[in-house]
């Protein structure tokens, strides 16, 4: 590795020595990056790096809340505002008990990354909190939502940071979220995204992401002459990207025969039911075993990682980081698979993606590939600022144009740093020069 880049990283190593997730991300990205330093002595002249890995800004309070039995419940909310230097900082919340700042810190630093790929406008940032929404009834999330809102406020901004949704944050609490903003801040502008049609949201938004990483998959699956059709398709996730992951691949010819939530994984040999998966977790908030009740010819397996095990030509993990470790790639390649594909942040851990490359089978990293979200996000905040809505084609349109455009990208950057088909090198090397040559013509400060 470059010398300046491994000094970096070691020093990432010994500050932040608890910080697993958060190194995993620094590692895989300063690695890439490793090329480019050896190429740009200017970049280590302007201390880029050592900038580029430290937040602008984190903050770190208390959300207090009444639960349903008058009880007092304290949860920690967070927010890092890693990057704004080409543009306002943007990036989902997460509300799942495992969110701390490592969780914080790795999701943030891929998001200035992704954003960069998008060529859109938006700085990078994460935030969320260890608040669990399942099990808790709606006016308990609306309490919470409010009360970390309370905080949050001063904070955002339709052209400061505009967060949006991530895992256990959907329809439901970005309504809460987005009413109490506008009360609390009295602006109505597009200070969060992912908001429902009726009150400034965008057409397809809920869409985006699933349908961004098939368009996504789609491009690198074209290399090899390959397509959708015909194609057996494991999905992990029964959430927003998974279900919409589902929808667009069915659409162009795929059969998705399994699909998961943390506790276990639904297998259907001749394609599942959706719209069952739809109602199940979408409306009623269930668990998705209790999808075989009605469904006889479907089994349920409890336990996440063996649906890894599936024997499937393409493969698309939608849950959370570090679903795929290196036992399952090795399934997947002994089985077959010719495509994996990250809806998740990053859910394939370093050592499963390198026996995917190694075994030649087309990877696409997350932060190119599940881009679709936030770009779509980005165009939300651009009708906000119109004062206009777009149809659905349109918005549609411009999705899959913006998705063609990451992959072409990742390919011509893997291709200038002689690591053609490795996206991963790619999507980091493209990523990082916009945002490191904004930095160098900021000067230092
Ligand atoms: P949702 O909350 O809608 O769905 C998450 C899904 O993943 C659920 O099926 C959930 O199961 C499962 N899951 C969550 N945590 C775990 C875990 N620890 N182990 C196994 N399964 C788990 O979230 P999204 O669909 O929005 O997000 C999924 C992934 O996609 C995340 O990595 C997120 O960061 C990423 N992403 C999301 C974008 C978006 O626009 N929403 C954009 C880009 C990336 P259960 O119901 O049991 O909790
Ligand atoms: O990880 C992600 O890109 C998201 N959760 C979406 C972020 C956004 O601002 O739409």
């Amino acid at each position: 590795m470059n010398a300046y880049a491994q000094s970096v990283l070691d020093q990432l190593y010994q500050r932040f020595p608890t910080q697993k997730e958060f190194l995993q991300a620094a590692t895989e990205i300063i690695d890439s990056l490793s090329l480019v330093f050896d190429r740009h002595p200017e970049y280590e002249k302007a201390g880029i790096l050592e900038r580029f890995v430290e937040p602008e800004r984190q903050i770190n309070f208390r959300v207090t809340w009444i639960d349903d039995a008058g009880k007092v419940q304290v949860n920690t909310g967070y927010r890092v505002q890693y990057s704004s230097a080409i543009g306002p900082y943007k990036g989902g919340l997460r509300f799942h008990p495992s969110v701390n700042n490592s969780i914080m810190k790795f999701l943030g630093l891929e998001q200035i990354l992704k954003n960069s790929l998008t060529g859109m406008p938006i700085g990078g940032a994460k935030g969320g909190s260890d608040f669990d929404p399942k099990g808790k009834s709606d006016n308990e999330v609306m309490r919470f939502c409010q009360a970390f809102m309370n905080e949050l406020y001063r904070h955002i901004g339709a052209d400061t940071d505009v967060p949006a949704g991530d895992i256990g944050v959907g329809a439901r609490e970005i309504g809460y979220l987005y009413g109490c903003y506008k009360k609390l801040a009295n602006n109505n502008g597009c200070a969060i995204t992912g908001r429902g049609v009726p009150y400034g949201g965008s057409l397809v938004r809920t869409e985006a992401t699933g349908y961004g990483l098939i368009y996504f998959a789609n491009e690198m699956l074209k290399t090899r002459k390959e397509s959708f059709e015909g194609k057996r398709v494991v999905i992990s996730g029964s959430g927003n990207v998974a279900i919409y992951a589902n929808e667009k691949a069915t659409k162009l010819g795929a059969t998705v025969i399994a699909m998961s939530d943390s506790n276990g994984y639904i297998y259907d040999e001749n394609g599942i039911d959706l719209a069952a998966v739809k109602r199940l977790k979408e409306v009623e908030r269930k668990r998705i075993s209790e999808y075989v009740k009605d469904h006889p010819a479907a089994t349920y397996t409890e336990g996440c990682d063996k649906i890894w095990q599936i024997k499937c030509d393409i493969a698309l993990p939608c849950a959370t980081q570090n679903e795929i470790n290196l036992d399952s790639a090795k399934a997947l390649v002994k089985n077959g698979c010719i495509c994996v594909c990250e809806g998740a942040n990053m859910p394939t851990t370093l050592d499963a993606v390198k026996y995917l490359q190694d075994n030649k089978v087309l990877f696409g990293p997350a932060k190119a590939a599940n881009a679709g979200g936030v770009a779509t996000s980005a165009l939300e905040m651009a009708q906000s600022a119109q004062r206009m809505y777009w149809t659905f084609e349109d918005v549609d349109k411009a999705l899959e144009g913006i998705m063609k455009s990451i992959f072409k990208h990742c390919d011509d950057a893997a291709n200038e740093y002689d690591c053609p088909g490795n996206y991963v090198i790619g999507a980091n090397i493209a990523g990082f020069k916009r945002v490191a040559e904004s930095m160098l013509a900021y000067g230092i400060y």
